[in-house]
């Protein structure tokens, strides 16, 4: 069979392309979906595109680089067949070192190719090919997999640029029609649908972060219980060092979060009568407490830790962070602690802070075996994304700073939540030395809800 043929029958046959009643972001209905990520799991119909691909490439090309995220792995493959040298566009800059845009072997003027698998308005293209621009390289070439028929092409085209697509919507539903793989009512619906629709958000942009519902940790539902019922996915954390100004900072901001992070060893007057006043306020204005105490150590110190001295930590406390450095051993052995009250444990896999040592190899070693265990209900860090059914809690998060004097990296809410994918905010000083912290709540607090975030999914 025509490869092409065959590759565009495989993307129906891997859920790529799907047809049935479909919401956009803007709320329209959509007879067709398009997604072609899940390409990523089978390297024989990869191999193939990159092959369909090879006979499209012009031979002065020097360099080919892919629109993150889905064309990454479809530009590896065409290099990896082509011989031609790979460069990798980042999403986001490097909150360290070099702050870099584009990764691997390039100079000024090397000629490049840019592969896109979806393309709609072009304006993930336009991105990218700013970012290459900007480096002195030259767009020698824009090759898409599938056109949506919706402008895209011919905006690129008008700027001067050398577009081209290995398919259309159109071809694919002729194809599938003539193939007996949709029948006419479908057909024509998609053909209506793409008729009328020039200028909507393309569905394949469409991955929106909701609000998560559901937990299996009785804790970590409650927080999300919370957190929807209030709407607002902040963590304020109350660095504070005196126990009555952390309680009147809370009376004040308490009913619009969903928890208090709270570093204890820093409270000048701490005392279990404090921890009863706090535990009385979270009540009243329901949101639940984090201590930040950041565990890094042998598994039976951290026991100690946990349930001795005199804070005793495990009979107050919510949620506790701990970093993985110890090992595996040191989790399990809080995972195996039977005891009646435990709290829910955050491991710290990413650290916000300039120069921070958790680089993606550590990253990755703590993911290898944090999932295991029970009492993990998500994890603290940046740009790395959980399994799904884990929480992302994201600190250096302010509305105004991009850094502190000291170290800290900020990013804006609407960044954690569309970019990194967060799930809460941690907020420090841009709230608690803030001159009015209920007026700048309700400004962090409307940038979350502006994004629709707490929608349920559809
Ligand atoms: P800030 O005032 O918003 O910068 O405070 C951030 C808080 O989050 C502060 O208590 C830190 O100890 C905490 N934090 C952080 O900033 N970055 C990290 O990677 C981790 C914790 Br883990």
């Amino acid at each position: 069979m025509n490869n092409r043929i065959s590759f565009l029958k495989s993307l129906v046959d891997i859920e790529c392309v799907k047809f049935g009643n479909f919401t956009l972001k803007s709320g329209q209905q959509s007879p067709i979906y398009i997604d072609l990520r899940n390409i990523v799991s089978y390297p024989e119909l990869l191999t193939n595109l990159a092959l369909l691909f090879k006979e499209e490439i012009n031979l002065s090309a020097q360099r080919i680089c892919g629109v993150p995220y889905a064309a990454l792995p479809i530009a590896t493959m065409i290099s990896a067949h082509t011989g031609l040298p790979m460069l990798i566009k980042r999403k986001e800059a490097k909150g360290y070192g070099t702050k870099k845009m584009l990764e691997g072997a390039y100079k000024p003027g090397d000629k490049v190719v840019l592969v896109e698998d979806v393309i709609t308005s072009g304006q993930s293209l336009i991105e990218t090919i700013k970012v290459l621009e900007d480096e002195g390289l030259i767009i020698e070439q824009i090759l898409v997999v599938l056109d949506r028929e919706q402008g895209g092409i011919e905006k690129l085209t008008n700027q001067g640029y050398n577009v081209s697509s290995l398919f259309s919507v159109s071809s694919l539903i002729d194809l599938l029609i003539s193939e007996n793989k949709i029948d006419v009512d479908t057909y024509n619906e998609v053909k209506v649908f793409l008729n009328n629709n020039h200028s909507i958000t393309p569905i394949q942009e469409q991955t929106k972060k909701y609000f998560p519902q559901t937990h299996q940790h009785p804790i970590a539902q409650k927080l999300l219980n919370i957190a929807n019922t209030k709407k607002s996915n902040l963590i304020a954390s109350v660095d504070l060092t005196s126990a009555q100004d952390i309680i009147n900072f809370l009376s004040i901001v308490g009913e619009d979060i969903c928890a208090a992070k709270l570093h204890v060893d820093i409270i000048k007057d701490f005392s279990q009568d404090f921890i009863k006043e706090l535990k009385a306020l979270s009540e009243k204005l329901q949101f639940l407490i984090i201590e930040d105490r950041k565990f890094a150590d042998i598994g039976n110190t951290q026991l100690l830790q946990l349930s001795q001295g005199i804070y005793s930590i495990a009979s107050w406390a919510d949620m506790v962070t701990i970093h993985l450095i110890a090992g595996e051993a040191s989790l399990k052995a809080i995972q195996d602690w039977d005891t009646a009250i435990k709290p829910a444990l955050i491991p710290i896999i990413e650290m916000s802070s300039k120069g921070a040592l958790t680089d993606n190899d550590y990253i990755e070693k703590c993911k290898q075996f944090l999932y295991n265990y029970a009492d993990v209900i998500g994890a603290v860090c940046q740009n790395t994304t959980l399994k799904t059914g884990f929480l992302k809690f994201t600190p250096g998060i302010n509305l105004s700073a991009k850094e502190d004097n000291k170290g800290q990296n900020y990013n804006s809410p609407s960044h954690a939540i569309e970019n990194l994918q967060s799930d809460f905010l941690i907020i420090g000083r841009g709230l608690y030395l803030s001159d009015n912290p209920k007026k700048e709540i309700d400004n962090y607090l409307s940038e979350v809800r502006k994004m629709d975030f707490f929608s349920e999914i559809k």
